[in-house]
């Protein structure tokens, strides 16, 4: 089943896709204007599916993400030290929805990074300690740049206004262990395609439990949190991330998450 959050006249609810309709908790049933983006005809609004009160990633559990990093980085080491050892790289992303929006907004880059990239990644939903009660769809927005001059430069390189994306629906499954593929799609402010790329959560050296369980080990994460599972579509070297650009990260089963990109410095302003 999946679930969503919308806003119309009555204010925020919860509904659930049903048949390809959002089906709100009263029955009313609303018609998507799209069935992947689940993008919503006026006067209703997609919301982010979850509010997570915190927002965390793993990184670099995925082959393609290593070897990106060992090329970008100064630092080699680190990365091939990680991907290989038993506990992951885990990082917080955000705290208080600050810097997360949800389907349709616009996601930031920085103003002061010129080699910046979406991270199409699957987000479990985090129950009481660790445990996973759901997935969504995430952007990692990243600087390659910054990361890649001195892994002690992580959180400048991630964490900012609007570095995170989440939805457009969280799928809650009885499936243990659920593979999901993922393809992203990158095009300019003209609609030419930049980028396109496919994997799979089959390809992650980690499993979705094992890493909610090193996340939970001693920290106390509220339920209602996302933990973003790391990349394994990198674009290649030479490419940019810019304003203008639309991020599309398509998984089966869960929907596409759709993202405009602006300068961060501009949604500062409006989040202040
Ligand atoms: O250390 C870099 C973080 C990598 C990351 O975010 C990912 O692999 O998704
Ligand atoms: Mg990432």
């Amino acid at each position: 089943m999946r679930h969503v959050r919308v806003r119309g006249p009555r204010g925020a609810e919860h509904g659930v896709v049903e048949d390809g309709v959002v089906v709100l908790g009263g029955g009313e049933r609303i018609e998507p204007l799209d069935l992947e983006t689940l993008a919503l005809p006026e006067p209703w609004e997609l919301l982010l599916p979850v509010e997570p009160p915190e927002v965390w990633c793993a990184g670099v559990t995925y082959e393609r993400s290593r070897d990106a990093r060992v090329g970008e980085s100064a630092a080699k080491d680190v990365y091939e030290l990680v991907y290989d050892a038993e506990r992951p790289e885990l990082f917080l992303k955000d705290a208080g929805l600050r810097r997360t929006v949800g389907p349709g907004a616009a996601v930031g880059v920085r103003a002061d990074s010129a080699w910046n990239v979406p991270e199409p990644e699957i987000g479990l939903v985090l129950g009481e300690r660790g445990t996973v009660v759901g997935y969504t769809v995430g952007n990692d927005v990243s600087s390659r740049e910054i990361e890649g001059a001195n892994p002690l430069y992580l959180p400048q390189a991630k964490v900012y206004a609007g570095a995170c994306a989440l939805g457009p629906a969280v799928l809650v499954t009885d499936e243990a262990d659920p593979e999901f593929a993922i393809e992203l799609r990158i095009t300019d402010a003209g609609g030419a395609e930049l980028f396109q790329g496919e994997t799979s959560t089959a390809r992650m050296k980690r499993g979705f439990r094992e890493l909610a369980g090193w996340l939970a080990r001693d920290n106390p994460v509220p339920a209602g949190s996302v933990l973003l599972t790391g990349t394994g579509l990198v674009p290649a070297d030479d490419f940019t991330l810019e304003p203008g650009h639309t991020v599309e990260i398509r998984v089966p089963g869960i929907g596409t998450l759709v993202n405009t990109v602006v300068v961060a410095t501009d949604l500062l302003e409006r989040s202040t």
